[in-house]
């Protein structure tokens, strides 16, 4: 086995590679860029190299740096992961060049399943089914027609060196053909730099269906078993599982069956997985499965295998790769139980899913468990940049029904707390309580034909939320109070009694929220170590403490609940199980009776150094005028005037150490200054 490997990756895959060379005793050495220094995957290696710029151009595919990394830490393989170079049949021959094991296939196995028809061709030749279609040489426009009219319409146009459905038409007759195959070459060539295609039947009702498949050098295959990737966005995964629902076990002999022939065919070594496509149109049947194309890799979903089978696939990666033979025989595998994952995202589903990029203010995964499993490459207060995937975290469950399953992958999603960006989060709540995904209603085209019901829709903050978030904004300047004071060390200080809460000279205050574009007053009464809360509604006691977890205990007139809010701006984001809402702050006065640490002040957002200030009391700065700088785990953070004001006090200096939540600067209105 190998002594020292390297990762030529980042995120969970980095980390998840990790995991298992730990377990096995191999060393590892993680590679970052600039935007990396701090992450977890550099974190949890042996030693890490920083190999260049945020951009992967720059960093993660260069290819002789990578190199030149593994020849200086002494690292004999090289784990590519998943995307950059996992699948480049260059680096694969790279690496051999220089005397280090690729952990994956030969670079003769990513190349002839590189082009569609040529992959299509070579599955025939091995006996694997595939769709009904032409994918040959001819390219002549009124031939193509002709196949399509032979196929029978609907048809499906594919760019052979298509992927992600780049390059792909359906055509649903014969007079929108030669339109839609002019627009299939016009995108397959700026996409790819080949205008070739290949038609097929288009089935109208498809499922994802992928068979893992292991080979090692000794002449040995195995597969293991499936995973239904049908629901996907834009040919993005959204939920994968595994074993694939209401699989007849003929078909599944049927399928895995193919998939180590085509393995084979081509002398595949390390882990692949074959991706069919079956026609669900009338349940699923041993003889409607087609191959649709093999990836050479190690795939993200590859845990729901792991967990139905109790394999290590990293594990058998590293033995396979480092010589050795498969660690099962295909009698010996079997499946046990039903597996989901779901692909937590930084995405905004109420904005047509674009990536959202900021920093995670709080980043609670549920408690992990032998049915629970999270693989992420990133903690509370990392940022996600723009400049790689946006997957916060995977979260993969297991129980023994595919019923049993699912409810736990809901209570799991439920205990989630993800906030300081946008997430996919509630998405895949919907998804996990969709009785037609409980009915194994499943086919790529779920998603959409049930959209309306699975964006969320922004709620409004109720009683409770408001509670929530009042209790949060007291602890927070409990909490700023006290960091204050023992910074400044002032022994008169008016905050010694630390029990209770603090209110201010009236023994009250307000809090305004905008809900649904009405003000919203929140009246607080200080009473018994809590507050009564005095809502539209109705005036409501409260008692709230901070978790360990920096959540918040709280009991609403009665009702103990465990939640967690952040703020961010003027927004403080409750959350409760299952359900996360957005109330928006009125500060329309900087010194009334929210006091101290109220809207006026710049507080640490973590803890850190301060390495510069760029301002002093009295002095007028403009809204996002830069006021200090905190440096906080390898990174700087450059906090600024959230409106026009005057600095009335700065209580710290440079090289000053600081908790999260203590005050830093105050900054007053002009108006009231
Ligand atoms: C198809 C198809 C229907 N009929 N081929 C999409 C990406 C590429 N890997 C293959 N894809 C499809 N090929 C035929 N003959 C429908 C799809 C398809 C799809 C396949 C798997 C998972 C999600 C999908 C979403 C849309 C279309």
């Amino acid at each position: 086995m190998f002594k020292k490997i390297l990762i030529a990756n980042r995120g969970e895959i980095a980390c998840r590679v990790m995991a298992t060379a730990a377990k096995l005793g191999i060393r590892t050495v993680a590679v970052y860029s600039e935007a990396d220094a701090n992450a977890r995957h550099v974190e949890m290696a042996d030693e890490a190299v920083l190999i260049g710029p945020a951009e992967v151009a720059a960093s993660y595919l260069k290819a002789d740096t990578l190199l030149e990394v593994a020849r200086k830490t002494g690292a004999e393989a090289i784990h590519p992961g998943y995307g950059f170079l996992s699948e480049n049949a260059g680096f694969a021959e790279k690496c051999a060049d220089a005397g280090v094991v690729f952990i994956g296939p030969p670079a003769d196995a990513i190349r002839a399943m590189g082009l569609k028809d040529a992959a299509k061709a070579l599955m025939v030749e091995a006996g694997v089914p595939v769709v009904p279609g032409y994918h040959g040489e001819g390219q002549d426009p009124d031939m193509l027609a002709k196949e399509a009219e032979k196929i029978g319409y609907p048809v499906l146009i594919k760019a052979v060196a298509g992927g992600g459905g780049k390059g792909m038409r359906s055509v649903s007759s014969a007079s929108e053909f030669p339109a839609a195959l002019a627009s299939a070459q016009r995108e397959g060539k700026s996409a790819f730099g080949d205008d070739r295609v290949l038609i097929e039947k288009y089935l109208t009702k498809p499922r994802h269906i992928e068979i893992q498949v292991f080979a090692d050098s000794h002449g040995n295959a195995v597969h293991l078993f499936e995973r239904d990737c049908s629901l996907q966005r834009r040919h993005q995964k959204v939920i994968e599982e595994a074993p694939a629902p209401d699989m007849p076990e003929a078909m599944r002999e049927a399928m895995g069956a193919a998939a180590v022939a085509a393995a084979k065919a081509i002398g595949y070594v390390g882990a692949g997985t074959i991706e069919f496509i079956a026609d669900v149109s009338n349940g699923l049947k041993e003889d409607a499965f087609y191959f649709m194309e093999m990836n050479t890799r190690l795939q993200v979903e590859h845990p729901v295998t792991e967990m139905i089978t109790g394999q290590d696939l990293v594990e058998w990666q590293l033995k396979v790769a480092a010589g050795g033979k498969l660690p099962c025989k295909q009698e010996e595998l079997s499946i046990s139980g039903h597996a989901f994952e779901v692909r937590l995202y930084a995405e905004d589903p109420a904005n047509d899913f674009l990536p959202a990029t900021g920093q995670l203010l709080r980043l609670r995964p549920p408690r992990e468990s032998d049915g629970v499993r999270i693989d992420t490459g990133v903690r509370e207060g990392d940022t996600v940049t723009p400049f790689y995937d946006p997957m916060i975290a995977k979260l993969i469950v297991w129980d023994e029904t595919r019923e049993m399953a699912l409810q736990k992958l809901s209570a799991s999603l439920d205990e989630y707390q993800v906030a300081g960006v946008a997430t996919n989060l509630a998405f895949l709540g919907n998804i996990a309580d969709h009785p037609s995904f409980a009915a194994k209603d499943l086919d790529t085209g779920f998603i959409e034909r049930f959209r309306d019901g699975l964006v969320p829709a922004p709620l409004t903050p109720t009683d409770e939320d408001m509670a929530i978030a009042v209790s949060h904004l007291l602890l927070e300047r409990e909490k700023a109070h006290k960091a204050t004071r023992s910074a400044t060390n002032d022994p008169y200080s008016p905050w010694d009694d630390l029990t209770g809460w603090r209110p201010n000279d009236t023994g009250h205050d307000d809090f305004k929220f905008e809900i649904n574009g009405m003000e919203v007053t929140a009246h607080i009464v200080y009473e018994n170590g809590g507050y009564l809360i005095d809502l539209p509604t109705g005036v409501l006691p409260v008692q709230a403490e901070r978790a360990a977890d920096g959540g918040i205990l709280a009991d609403i007139a009665g009702h103990k609940l465990s939640a967690a809010a952040v703020t961010q701006g003027n927004k403080v984001i409750v959350m409760t199980t299952g359900r996360q809402v957005e109330l928006t702050q009125i500060i329309d006065d900087f010194d009334d009776a929210d006091g101290e640490a109220g809207a006026g002040a710049i507080t640490a957002p973590m803890p850190g150094k301060l390495i510069q200030i760029f301002t002093e009391a009295g002095a007028s700065v403009a809204k996002g005028d830069p006021l200090v700088v905190l440096e906080a785990m390898k990174m700087e953070h450059t906090l600024t005037a959230f409106k026009d004001g005057i600095i009335e006090d700065i209580f710290f200096e440079v090289g000053d150490q600081v908790d999260e939540g203590t005050i830093l600067v105050r900054l007053e209105s002009e108006e009231t200054a």
